[in-house]
């Protein structure tokens, strides 16, 4: 038996806008529907061909020499179009440009470097769950609690100044709003990218900067000559950019996750060491960072279909992370599953370089409850916050029942 040739198959074409308020919303049923459609579907909107199933989202992923990301992983391809900002060192670059900065990043955010910040966390932690307790137990823990602590401990391991600090969610959910096409969300900004940018980039030099933290960590790099001293500020700025939005995001997703399945909060109360496995199937289920583009570098074929040099690739991420090829009962949240190999971190050569540094703030958030409350429900439908990247949240309105 010979099998023919498949190729320059046709792929499906769809017409929907994945960026319209619906499915930013609430983007679970278009992620089935493209992932049924095809392995490959062209989306006629935007001129891009989407990735919808894991296989397919991953072999995108790590295959950086047929997909880059140097001409910008959103819908603008900087080659044609003017980026908002200079690009960044670290997401919008590829090797040899991209190996620096990363190294740098790796080392600064590694588990051992982390170590020193462990204490500290799980003290802010334990404060503002006693904080929440003290206040009667009925309160929205997307601002109380999600937003609230990695905007008191990461800005500090930063070691940015205190002034100017709520320029920071603004500014990310421009940043993030940025990666997807020029609509209503990114016009709503649009008075403030000046402004705020401006204030982003003025923290990011050696004399704004604390003498201890990340920030510092990366102008010594430059005194070593890992980087260059025009390197370092924006190495800086992609911490700003991708360290909040995210960390607060990928925390609601948890709170959310054990708000409404009170046996999986009993199964971690029991067993605190599963704070870990409980974040990462928190970002597999939600994927808080829901799409990211690439640009193909040659004339490639993907599943079949021949897809022309300079084609931007849309990965649907969260899709990937629900595919039901790659896991079982996906749209289940199940800390007794295994969510390593989720692609809610990217994969490969720009896996998050963060995501220790996102696992500590969640490990210190979850063990500070589970040790003080009993369960969490919520009181009223919580509210989703429109954004061409996350999926963000607006409120999460819960009661707590302290531990005896
Ligand atoms: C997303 O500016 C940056 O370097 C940057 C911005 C956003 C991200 C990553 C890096 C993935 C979290």
């Amino acid at each position: 038996m010979t099998e023919a040739p498949v190729r320059a198959l046709t792929p499906p074409v769809s017409d929907v806008d994945p960026f319209a308020r619906e499915h930013l919303l609430d983007p679970d049923p278009l992620h089935e529907t493209l992932r049924e459609a095809g392995p490959l579907v062209y989306l006629s909107r935007y001129d891009v061909h989407a990735l919808a199933r894991y296989e397919e989202v991953r072999a995108a992923l790590v295959d950086w020499q047929r997909f880059e990301s140097g001409s910008g992983v959103g819908l603008a391809n900087f080659r044609h179009e003017e980026p908002w900002r200079a690009p960044s060192l670290l997401l919008e670059a590829d090797p040899p440009q991209h190996d620096a900065p990363r190294r740098v990043l790796l080392d600064i955010l590694s588990p051992p470097a982390l170590r020193r910040l462990r204490d500290t966390w799980a003290a802010l932690a334990e404060e503002l769950v006693e904080h929440v307790l003290a206040d009667g137990c009925e309160f929205d823990a997307f601002t109380s609690l999600a937003e609230a602590f990695p905007l008191r401990a990461f800005p500090d391991a930063v070691g940015i100044g205190p002034d100017g600090r709520e320029h920071l969610l603004p500014y990310g959910n421009m940043a993030f709003n940025a990666f997807g096409p020029r609509n209503d969300l990114v016009a709503a900004d649009a008075h403030r990218a000046a402004e705020l940018g401006a204030w982003v980039n003025a923290q990011c030099t050696r004399e704004a900067l604390a003498d201890v933290g990340f920030g510092s960590d990366i102008w010594a790099a430059a005194d070593r000559g890992d980087l260059t001293y025009e390197q370092a500020p924006l190495v800086v700025r992609s911490l700003l950019t991708a360290g909040v939005d995210t960390t607060v995001h990928g925390l609601s997703a948890c709170l959310y996750a054990m708000a409404t399945h009170p046996e999986q909060w009993q199964r971690l109360r029991e067993r605190p060491e599963l704070a870990r496995v409980a974040f990462d199937e928190a970002v597999r289920w939600q994927s808080p960072v829901q799409t990211f583009f690439r640009t193909a570098t040659t004339d490639v074929e993907i599943a079949g279909t021949a897809v022309a040099q300079g084609t931007k690739i849309l990965m649907f991420l969260g899709a990937a992370n629900r595919d039901p090829r790659r896991w079982n009962d996906p749209d289940r949240f199940d800390l007794a599953r295994d969510p390593s190999g989720h692609v809610g971190f990217g994969m490969g050569l720009h896996q998050c370089v963060g995501q220790h540094v996102a696992r500590l703030e969640a490990e210190a958030l979850l063990t500070a409850l589970a040790r003080r409350v009993e369960s969490i429900e919520l009181t009223t439908s919580p509210r989703r916050h429109a954004n061409n990247t996350l999926r963000a949240w607006a409120s999460l309105p819960v009661r707590i029942r302290p531990a005896a």
